[in-house]
């Protein structure tokens, strides 16, 4: 990024060798090892990704059971899919499936394993370089906590003095604040709780002391057993409707935690107009909603075009995280579990996903896959308005015994990319290509981490930008349309450029350069010196 750009753990000291590739130019750099926090993350929804016990539920021996397959340990083996952090849906015990409501923040799920489980998963990820962050969910816990039976105990008993008393939100009659949600605590006829989520999710209160250290402890406790951070859930509802105090909750937090763990990698879930979320960027890294989903910066450029709108965003939303931040760094994806699949919309058939993934993995920060994305799995909420059917069970196509969450109607018909193992045997598969294009990214590490500058082109289907890192410059270019483009790349009127060689492209076509004149084939990318 910037020079001023102050990275929180040393400057990516990246080794590179020469090396024969399978695509692209044939000598180029490869990164041999990445010791910052720009890393491709993975998403797991745990109990939907892979099952080791025969429930039909993942599990973390699942996912322990699956190293090889998502880092084998040497990120240019070409054999595993290379991603270098991995984010697991919550794994605390709790009474739902989706486990976004804790019962017990000291206790790993029984359905997903143990605490030691979760030790050997840290350790042998640690083994291949590969970061674990857990979703922690401060604002609100289930209401089977023992925390909120106390708190229920408390008002029931008319016990102000006790410490539950005040461990979550709640309002007397005619007190209740607009815009939220309150459900009466049993046993008390005039006083409700706030669930802003839902009336199981009983929303903590961040104005007790005892409340902010109970869960510093839970970070603490984690931080101990070696995970690297944390994915915050829904941040905007700490003080819900006041992000002031929202965001300087963070920010004491977050300082915290680097106390702990001065690398930490977090990243937290605003999902809010950018202007909101940036506000909290100034705490903490957050996910970057307007670039993902059907109707995000992405998806348009791919479908109908005009690259340049994606390259003037990738560096003015650059220059705002850093202006928020100077620590911060995009955070790009698709979709998520609260999103329907990518697959369902950026159709496979003309080239969109890989086009797509193209445009957010090979941009600044650090991109997270939602797991099965990568082998095209689709899932949409449907009908029956289940967020269930975007987190259906990983198609492996092998002996994996994990099974679709409760309450999926999602028809297993409409899945037509295969799965994992047919993809492994299909050199031309979706996942084959996720695997080259992270590798393609880690080759060169100025996409990650340097500063972009836009460049702007007659035409509208090809574009790119200007990547300045360690004072040297690459240019890192798109053609998003379906036919090979010829371009002079001195033509465009905002900067002047020149190239004289191409270190590598990835995509569906080719890529060379005669003078100034450049050639790339359809729904290909490239990278100039
Ligand atoms: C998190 C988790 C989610 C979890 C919870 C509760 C929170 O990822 O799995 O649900 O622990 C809101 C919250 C998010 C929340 C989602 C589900 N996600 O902010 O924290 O709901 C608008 C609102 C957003 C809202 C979004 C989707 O502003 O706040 O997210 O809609 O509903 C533009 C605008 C943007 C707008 C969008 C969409 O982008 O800029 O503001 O967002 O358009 O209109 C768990 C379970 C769920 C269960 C729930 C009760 O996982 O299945 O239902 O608990």
């Amino acid at each position: 990024m910037k020079k001023t750009f102050v990275k929180r753990i040393c400057a990516a000291a990246v080794l590179t060798t020469m090396l024969v590739s399978t695509f692209g130019c044939t000598k180029k750099p490869v990164v041999d090892s990445i010791d910052d926090n720009y890393r491709v993350f993975y998403e797991i929804f745990v109990g939907s990704f892979s099952d080791s016990d025969g429930d039909g539920t993942g599990d973390l021996r699942g996912i322990i059971n699956r190293l090889d397959y998502l880092n084998d340990g040497d990120i240019n083996s070409g054999k595993s899919l290379g991603i270098q952090g991995i984010w697991l849906s919550p794994i605390f015990d709790s009474p739902s499936y989706h486990k976004y409501d804790c019962a017990d923040y000291y206790k790993i799920d029984e359905d997903f394993g143990t605490e030691a489980d979760l030790k050997e998963l840290i350790t042998k990820c640690h083994e291949r370089n590969v970061l674990v962050i857990l979703d922690l969910v401060l604002n609100h816990s289930s209401d089977d906590n023992e925390w909120f039976k106390n708190f229920c105990k408390a008002h029931q008993n008319g016990d102000t003095a006790n410490v539950y008393y005040e461990f979550y939100q709640y309002a007397k009659e005619g007190e209740q604040l607009p815009g939220h949600a309150y459900y009466r605590i049993p046993g008390c006829p005039d006083e409700y709780y706030e669930g802003n989520f839902s009336s199981d999710m009983p929303e903590l209160n961040y104005d007790s002391d005892a409340v902010y250290q109970c869960m510093l402890e839970v970070a603490q406790h984690y931080i101990g057993l070696g995970v690297d951070g944390f994915r915050f859930d829904a941040i905007k509802y700490i003080y819900m409707n006041d992000n002031e105090r929202s965001v300087e909750f963070f920010k004491k937090y977050m300082a915290d935690i680097y106390e702990m763990k001065p690398d930490a990698y977090c990243v937290g879930e605003c999902w809010s107009p950018q202007a909101e979320t940036l506000k909290y960027i100034e705490a903490v890294n957050c996910f970057d909603f307007q670039i993902s989903q059907a109707e995000g910066i992405v998806a348009n450029c791919v479908k109908s075009g005009d690259v340049a709108v994606y390259t003037n965003y990738l560096e003015t939303y650059q220059d705002m995280v850093q202006k928020a931040n100077p620590d911060g760094m995009p955070i790009s994806f698709m979709s998520n579990h609260d999103m329907d699949r990518m697959a369902g919309y950026m159709m496979l058939a003309k080239n969109w996903t890989q086009m797509a993934a193209n445009l957010y993995i090979l941009s600044p920060g650090s991109p997270f896959i939602y797991y099965g994305e990568e082998i095209g799995m689709k899932g949409s909420r449907g009908a029956a308005n289940t967020d269930a059917n975007r987190r259906l069970a990983m198609l492996w196509g092998d002996e994996d015994t994990v099974d679709d969450p409760i309450g999926t109607t999602y028809e297993k018909k409409k899945q037509t990319n295969g799965t994992v193992a047919g993809q492994l045997e299909n050199e031309d598969s979706l996942l084959n290509y996720y695997t080259k294009l992270i590798a393609f990214r880690n080759r060169f590490p100025a996409i990650a981490r340097g500063d972009y500058k836009s460049l702007k082109y007659r035409e509208d289907k090809f574009g790119g930008s200007l990547i300045t890192y360690n004072d040297e410059v690459i240019g890192l270019f798109h053609n998003t349309s379906e036919d090979p483009v010829t371009v002079d790349i001195t033509s465009t009127g905002s900067a002047d450029i020149s190239f004289k060689e191409v270190l590598g492209f990835i995509g569906q076509g080719e890529a060379s350069l005669d003078g100034n004149t450049l050639t790339i084939g359809p729904q290909t990318s490239v990278v100039l010196k």
